[in-house]
């Protein structure tokens, strides 16, 4: 296989199936394992290059899921999907990475960046799948509480830098990782911003960059609403040509069809 800019050039939309009860803005949609398989789907239909499946939601204050309940969540999915959807598969355990790689997943997504399990490395360079390394201050049930960098920028570029260092002493190949700084893990509104301002500063570190903006309450908060749990559809695309325009890869979002088309027109701008 490819290194993961040749399999999924700038832009491409990554679409998000939350196959949970409490996800925070599209929770309980897809918990029947046939509408979540039709929704990746549509997704692939409307340009997704890759379907992000998760089973466990880490919005601010969730405690988190048995590997049992994972699996039951996530594994009748993937195997409607069976090898033909592009699928990433957004969990932080060995175990349900395993299981989804063998029934055709074909990249991991972990928001803690090995850290939770480090087996999950291991389990990545066995079948030589595409990673998504992301930083997170802290852990979802406590992250927004009064969160605080000196830099944030060098401070998540320095924690992607090592993350990435381990994942390759574990086998996984480096062409194969992205990097992400985790939009809303561990961050205020103000941190989100200058983090996609100064994205050149995670650029530097020679890799792929993922970001996850879509629906963040960050958006909901600048567009007007000081009490926003999510962001607008409008407010997600425009951050997300702002992500595209400083150069990030791989843009996450729930909408798939108007970020295709957004990302689209601004393709057009920045090539001849
Ligand atoms: N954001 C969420 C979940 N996984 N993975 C990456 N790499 N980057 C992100 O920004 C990211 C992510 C949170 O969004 P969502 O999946 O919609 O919600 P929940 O965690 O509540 O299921």
């Amino acid at each position: 296989m490819s290194a993961i800019e040749d399999r999924f050039p700038r832009p491409s939309v990554m679409g998000v199936v939350n196959v949970t009860p409490d996800s925070f803005s599209d929770g309980g949609l897809h918990l029947d394992p046939g509408v979540a398989a039709a929704a990746a789907r549509r997704m692939l239909d409307e340009g997704a290059a890759i379907v992000d499946v998760g089973g466990e939601s880490t919005r601010p204050g969730s405690a988190g899921v048995s590997l049992d309940e994972e699996l039951r969540r996530v594994e009748p999915v993937l195997e409607r999907l069976s090898g033909d959807v592009p699928v990433s598969i957004d969990t932080a355990k060995a175990e349900v990475a395993r299981r989804a790689l063998r029934l055709g997943a074909v990249m991991v997504n972990d928001v803690t960046a090995f850290r939770a399990d480090p087996a999950l490395a291991e389990v990545a360079a066995a079948h030589d799948a595409y990673v998504c390394l992301m930083h997170m201050r802290g852990e979802p049930r406590t992250m927004q509480v009064d969160p605080r960098y000196d830099d944030v920028a060098d401070e998540v570029a320095a924690f992607l830098e090592e993350r990435l260092r381990f994942a390759v002493s574990q086998g996984v190949r480096e062409e194969r990782i992205c990097l992400d700084p985790g939009i809303g893990f561990g961050k205020t509104p103000a941190h989100n911003f200058e983090l996609l301002r100064r994205l050149d500063v995670l650029l530097a570190l020679g890799r792929p960059l993922l970001i996850g903006f879509s629906r963040k309450s960050s958006l909901g908060k600048v567009a007007g609403d000081p009490g926003a749990t999510t962001g607008p559809l409008t407010a997600s695309v425009a951050a997300a040509v702002a992500a595209y325009e400083r150069g990030a890869t791989i843009l996450r979002a729930h909408d798939v069809r108007e970020h295709v088309q957004a990302l689209s027109v601004a393709r057009a701008v920045v090539e001849a």
